[in-house]
């Protein structure tokens, strides 16, 4: 087996269904070796989509998506997305290629010190010498990649390491020359020395075997006192994060958290959790439940600016945080009770532990229930606003009202993607695709890309801003060519409005925030996807039936929506 090889054998056996790529010299053996291996090769545009896209099929999957980058700057360009997993906590594994062994750092061709890029950004950068190396350093990224903390993992390949044998020694036989000088006879016999070092071992059988990552409860002693505490709580508090669903077992946290039997909210890749709504779940008032809670539990969720810093939680009441991060778990606020470990299954033991649940929470229930239908109704009214073009709320009604109930929904954006995440209901569990903590904006194309090939059966819908939704465009190459039936809707406000709505205020100068009402449905049909445009309320629900139909016939679609400027967002700003 060739280098290329033995990476698509061990990315095989570790159950990789896609490697995300843009191609180049230094990792063709990787590709063509995976594509024979039955991994289906899906080629994009710009690197930070390979990576986006494995970081969807991770967090859908479980299973580290896989992106494989050539040498220098397909490795740079993926730094951005590479620190929004580490920041999601979303196992990855990066391939990426490198330089012939002998020539690092004598000026070969996008020859750069890779490690000092790449090392803030992943859990380990495997470095890889030997041929026989490659398939135990991708073993090892699986593994790493999952276990503890999830994140990237990144593989240097060098491509003198992933040919046949015959021609790696045929390359280094050319380079050492046929001269006879002291100097050439002494390059000949190094570069021998060389390539008998790197084909070391080649002989040997390969071990492909996964190595196994289970997943780690907090201690029982922290489970037993949050027992204890929460069977004395009067209005305890649920907020559930995405890494509570990290081990994989969604529906088994569902119904933990059923029997739990407190209120809760959901954010991040939970979202969805409980289905579209469920008697426990609250989605609105946040703040003010916190405020009122005398026991608050996160499950894995950090107390950082999505949850103002845990300023918000009441000194006097018992704070429980359930993290497999000892760092997040003590993040801006010392807990009470730290139980480190994984969230979902630290849900899981205190649903089994609990004592019956108790009714006198009811009325703490009713209050909260009632506070979040009064929203409900406040956000009604807002919607009803009729002005010029498409009031954004109403849009978002539109879309949860008209969406299918296996649909994902992918989030890009400012303020127009606020909006939805506050009125769209993600359906399931693992069912809503946001950035995370990091907030890049251009995730949108590489996790559609992702999620729509893990479940080719559901409705992918991204939800763009205007703004966001440039980063990806030329992915609708992508879509078409490999036949991926996204449903893009653009929230067209002609600006990058999340800022401006600040920096107006405050500096009286929008310089930089506004942009044009852009054709971005031409450019989608450009690339061969179908490309809808909506002015008026009046001609959303057709299109976005028009926009579904066609997605069902495997074409992707933009549906590019005109929106009217809306208060709804005034006042909230995130730092
Ligand atoms: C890569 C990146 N660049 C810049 C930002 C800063 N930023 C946050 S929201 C936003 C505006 C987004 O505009 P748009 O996508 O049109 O959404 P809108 O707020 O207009 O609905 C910007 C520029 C960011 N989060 N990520
Ligand atoms: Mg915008």
């Amino acid at each position: 087996m060739h280098g290329g090889d033995r990476v698509a054998a061990a990315l095989e056996a570790h159950g990789v269904r896609f490697l995300f790529t843009l191609c180049g010299g230094h990792i063709s053996p990787i590709l063509s070796a995976s594509k024979s291996r039955g991994i289906r090769v899906v080629d994009v545009r710009h690197e930070a989509t390979a990576v986006f896209a494995a970081d969807a099929v991770a967090r859908l999957t479980g299973i580290p998506g896989v992106a494989a980058v050539t040498a220098g700057p397909g490795v740079t360009n993926t730094i951005t997305a590479l620190k929004n997993a580490q920041l999601a906590q979303s196992p990855l594994v990066i391939l990426g290629g490198a330089a012939p062994t002998a020539l690092q750092g004598r000026g070969a061709l996008q020859d750069i010190d890779q490690r000092p890029l790449v090392a803030p950004h992943v859990k380990l950068v495997k470095t890889v010498r030997r041929v026989c190396d490659l398939a135990p350093a991708v073993t090892e990224a699986f593994a790493v990649a999952r276990e503890g903390v999830p994140g990237p993992v990144f593989v240097e390949c060098p491509v003198d390491l992933l040919y046949e044998e015959a021609t790696i020694r045929e390359w280094y036989a050319g380079a050492a020359g046929k001269g006879n000088s002291l100097a050439e006879r002494f390059l000949g016999w190094y570069l021998r020395r060389h390539v008998e070092k790197m084909l070391t071992g080649s002989n040997d059988p390969i071990v492909l075997a996964p190595r196994d990552v289970a997943a780690e409860a907090p201690p029982q002693s922290r489970i037993d006192a949050a027992t204890r505490v929460l069977a004395r709580a009067e209005r305890p508090l649920l907020v559930i994060g995405s890494q509570a669903l990290a081990a994989g077992d969604a529906p088994a946290v569902a119904e933990a958290v059923g029997r739990l039997g407190i209120p809760v909210y959901l954010s991040g890749m939970a979202r969805g959790l409980l289905g579209r709504e469920h008697a426990l779940q609250m989605r609105h008032q946040r703040r003010q439940a916190l405020r009122e809670s005398d026991c608050v539990v996160l499950a894995g969720v950090p107390c950082d600016f999505r949850l103002d810093y845990g300023r918000h939680i009441r000194r006097s009441s018992t704070l429980i945080a359930a993290n497999r991060s000892a760092r997040d778990a003590r993040l801006n606020r010392r807990p009470t009770i730290a139980a480190i470990g994984d969230a979902g299954l630290f849900l899981q033991k205190l649903a089994e532990a609990q004592p019956a649940a108790r009714d006198t929470r009811a009325s703490w229930i009713a209050a909260l229930r009632g506070r979040d239908q009064a929203r409900e109704t406040e956000i009604d009214e807002q919607a009803a606003a009729m002005g010029e073009h498409v009031n954004p709320i109403a849009l978002c009604r539109a879309i949860d009202a008209t969406a299918a109930d296996d649909a994902v929904f992918v989030a890009d954006g400012g303020d127009f993607v606020a909006t939805a995440s506050y009125v769209l209901r993600p359906r399931g569990p693992l069912s809503w695709l946001d950035p995370g903590v990091f907030g890049t904006l251009g995730v949108g194309a590489g996790f559609a890309l992702g999620a729509k090939l893990c479940r080719p059966e559901s409705e992918v819908w991204i939800l763009y801003g205007d703004g966001a939704c440039g980063y990806g465009m030329t992915e609708f190459d992508t879509f078409v060519r490999h036949g991926i039936p996204v449903i893009a809707v653009v929230g067209n406000d002609a600006g990058w409005t999340q800022i401006a709505r600040e920096q107006v205020k405050m500096l009286h100068d929008d310089v930089a925030t506004v942009l044009a009402r852009s054709a971005y449905d031409d450019v989608a049909a450009g690339f061969g996807a179908t490309g809808l445009r909506v002015h008026s309320m009046a001609g959303v629900p057709g299109l976005l039936a028009d926009a579904r139909a066609a997605a069902a016939r495997g074409k992707p679609v933009l549906l590019n929506a005109w929106l009217d400027r809306t208060e709804f967002r005034e006042g909230s700003i995130s730092m």
